[in-house]
C-alpha cells in the first residue's frame, strides 16, 4: 500500500481471532481499525461510566490519580467536567467490565511477547479523553508525541506497547480527529526521541492519516508511532471528542502508585505539560 493509498486505509472486522491480513496489516503501518467492536448501548454504558466516575472525582476533590494529573475544564455549558481521566476503570465497574471483556483482552494477541497485557493499573491505565473546544475548556487538541516517552524516561528498555483506542463519538477533522504517521512504529530510538518536538508541535505533516471512526470502533496503534490530535474549528457540542485508551504493555510489571502512599507525579508527565492543549480558539 502507498503512501496516497494509506489515507484511505481499509477497515476490519473484529472475529474471535486476528487473521493474518490484520496482523500483517498491523505489523506494517503500526495501526489497525475495527469497526462495530461495541454497540450503541454499550458506549452509552460506558459514557455513563465515565460521568459517574467524574461526579466521584469532582467530589474528592483529588487533583491526581495514582500520581498522575487529571485535567480538568468546564463544558460548552460551564460544567465542570473531567478532560482527561487517567486509571478510569479504577474508579467505575463498568469501564473495568469492558477492560476484562475477550473483545478487548484479544488485542495482547497483536504483539509477541508472552507478557503482553491490557494494563488496567499500569502507566495511565484507562485513560478517557474528553476535548471540547468551549471557552473554559483545558483540553481541546494534543501535539505531536509517541506513547512510549515514559519507558524512555525510566531508563528501562523500551518494550513495545500498543494503545487500545475505543470511540465514543463520531471522530473526524469536524471534531479534531486523531493522526497518525504510518510505519514510524518502526523507527529507531532516535526517531522516537527527535523525529518531533514533543507536543509543542501542532503542525498537519504531508504524510499524516486522519482516523475517521464511528462510536463503537476500535483504533490499536503501536506505542512507538508518531500522532497527535488536531483542533476543532468549530465550537461547543460539534467539537466534543471522547475517546478511551487502553495500553497493552510487555515485561514486568510496572508498580501502581497508589493514591496516598506515593504521589510523586512521573517525569513524563512534567514533559506532557509543555502541550499547548489550550493554544488556539
Ligand atoms: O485522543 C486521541 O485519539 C489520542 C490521545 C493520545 O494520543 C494520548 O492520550 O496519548
Ligand atoms: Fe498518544
Amino acid at each position: 500500500m502507498d503512501k496516497a493509498s494509506i489515507k484511505d486505509y481499509p477497515r476490519f472486522k473484529l472475529g474471535s481471532a486476528f487473521t493474518k491480513e490484520q496482523h500483517d496489516f498491523f505489523n506494517k503501518h503500526g495501526f489497525v481499525h475495527f469497526t462495530g467492536v461495541f454497540s450503541t448501548e454499550e458506549v452509552k454504558e460506558l459514557i455513563e461510566g465515565y460521568e459517574e466516575a467524574s461526579k466521584k472525582l469532582i467530589a474528592s476533590k483529588d487533583k491526581m490519580v495514582n500520581g498522575i494529573p487529571v485535567i480538568f475544564g468546564l463544558d460548552e455549558n460551564g460544567h465542570r467536567i473531567v478532560q482527561r481521566f487517567p486509571y478510569t476503570s479504577l474508579w467505575s465497574d463498568r469501564i473495568h467490565q469492558m477492560a476484562i471483556d475477550p473483545r478487548l483482552q484479544m488485542f495482547k494477541n497483536l504483539l509477541t511477547q508472552k507478557t503482553a497485557r491490557v494494563a488496567e493499573d499500569e502507566r495511565d491505565g484507562v485513560v478517557f479523553n474528553h476535548y471540547v473546544n468551549s471557552k473554559y475548556s483545558k483540553f481541546k487538541q494534543m501535539g505531536w508525541h509517541t506513547d512510549s516517552l515514559r519507558e524512555i524516561f525510566f531508563g528501562k528498555k523500551v518494550y513495545e506497547t500498543l494503545n487500545i483506542g475505543i470511540y465514543m463519538d463520531n471522530s473526524s477533522a469536524i471534531n479534531g480527529g486523531l493522526r497518525i504517521l504510518p510505519g514510524t512504529h518502526k523507527q529507531t530510538l532516535f526517531g522516537i526521541l527527535f523525529k518531533k518536538m514533543y507536543y509543542r508541535n501542532t503542525k498537519a505533516d504531508k504524510d499524516e492519516v486522519l482516523v475517521v471512526a464511528s462510536p463503537g470502533d476500535v483504533v490499536v496503534h503501536h506505542g512507538h508511532m508518531w500522532h497527535r490530535v488536531g483542533h476543532s474549528e468549530h465550537k461547543d457540542g460539534t467539537s466534543r471528542r471522547r475517546i478511551m485508551y487502553i495500553p497493552v504493555l510487555c515485561g514486568p510489571k510496572q508498580k501502581p502508585k497508589m493514591n496516598g502512599n506515593n504521589k510523586k507525579t512521573p517525569i513524563y508527565h512534567h514533559f506532557q505539560s509543555l502541550a499547548k492543549f489550550d493554544k488556539v480558539g
